[in-house]
């Protein structure tokens, strides 16, 4: 009987090393400790041994029992110390890596060159008025002196959400009927900015939605001359101290003179290139003095009151400003054109 257990422990201790995993541990554990295993089976024989050997080979069992609970002990400590070791070296970070830079968010260039215009705007006395973007064709076309059926219409092409009455506004002028039913009879000096929408195909020139900013001045006063100082003033601060600006003759059915303002290439400094179409000048507004029908439909008397109205884009100016040659990289989300500014 001894000698089967020393053949045991022989064998056990040899499994034991065996064991490469907890796994493979806890299965060694049941087959040699366990209620079925082959030491309990020994000792359950125990009862089978003449009376006079049973108390040595309960002894023997016993310690044999001992040592196996003992080196099953250490194999199961050396074995976890493996595997944290194993886990530590695939998770290991690299602490010499250098490290990757955080993306901080930006301004899109439309919003800086919108936060550019208001802020000169602002330093002559213009407030900010916000205007809706779903509007009607009375307040978007009729009270700006555009009757339904004008050729005039035609040349912004219309998104309707609720055809034929509600639209999506073509320019910010319908803001200045609002302005002037809020303000009148007072003297109003507003920029109004925002998005517009037309039917339009899109080119490198043109989207079918971009902003402008809108400017009206009503009051007692108003003449064309003052028209003139702001855009200077507007030209020199937003281009630089040599910027001039001219005005041409135009036509818009809501102002009475209407002109364009254009103003001297920034990029060829007046001489002529590829941008300003070898004129030296570039178009940078619409602009006029508000028709007497206009004012009327904001609730001003036109014998008593005079005002002048201008309407900008934002991205065509802002397009001059950094030299960028396609408009629609403005709404397409590419972050490349977005973080360089
Ligand atoms: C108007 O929209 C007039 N409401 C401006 C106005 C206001 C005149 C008040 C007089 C008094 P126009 O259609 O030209 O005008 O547009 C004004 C500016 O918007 C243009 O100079 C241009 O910078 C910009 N713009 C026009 N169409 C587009 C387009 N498809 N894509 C980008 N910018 C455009």
């Amino acid at each position: 009987m001894l000698s089967q257990l020393s053949a045991l422990r022989a064998e056990a201790l040899d499994q034991l090393r065996q064991a490469a995993n907890l796994t493979a541990l806890d299965e060694w554990h049941s087959a040699v400790l366990g209620r079925k295993g082959s030491l309990t089976a020994l000792l359950g024989t125990v009862g089978t041994l003449p009376r006079e050997e049973r108390p040595a080979f309960g002894q023997a069992a016993n310690q044999l029992k001992r040592e196996l609970e003992t080196a099953y002990d250490a194999q199961a400590i050396a074995l976890k110390e493996q595997a944290l070791k194993q886990a530590l070296q695939r998770e290991s970070v690299d602490v010499t890596l250098p490290g990757r830079p955080g993306q901080p968010g930006r301004l899109h260039l439309s919003t800086q060159t919108l936060r550019d215009i208001a802020r000169i705007f602002g330093l002559m006395g213009f407030q900010i008025y916000r205007a809706r973007e779903v509007e009607t064709d009375e307040m978007n076309f009729q009270m700006l002196n555009i009757p339904p059926h004008h050729p005039a219409r035609d040349m912004q092409d219309t998104l309707y959400t609720t055809p034929p009455n509600v639209l999506l506004r073509t320019h910010t002028s319908p803001g200045q009927i609002h302005a002037m039913r809020q303000y009148c009879p007072q003297p109003i000096r507003v920029i109004l900015p925002g998005l517009v929408f037309r039917n339009e195909q899109v080119t490198a020139r043109s989207e079918f939605m971009f902003h402008q900013v809108e400017g009206l001045a009503v009051g007692k006063h108003i003449t064309l001359a003052d028209l003139k100082g702001v855009f200077s003033e507007f030209a020199r601060m937003m281009y630089g101290d040599a910027r001039r600006v001219r005005f041409r003759g135009s036509y818009f059915p809501f102002t009475e003179p209407s002109i364009e303002v254009d103003m001297d290439c920034m990029l060829c400094e007046g001489k002529g290139c590829r941008v300003c179409k070898y004129t030296g000048w570039l178009e940078i507004s619409g602009a006029g003095m508000v028709h007497p029908v206009v004012l009327r439909n904001g609730g001003y008397d036109p014998d008593v009151f005079t005002g002048f109205a201008f309407g900008m884009g934002v991205e065509r100016p802002a397009m001059l400003k950094y030299g960028i040659d396609d408009i629609r990289y403005f709404f397409s989300n590419d972050i490349r054109f977005l973080e360089q500014f």
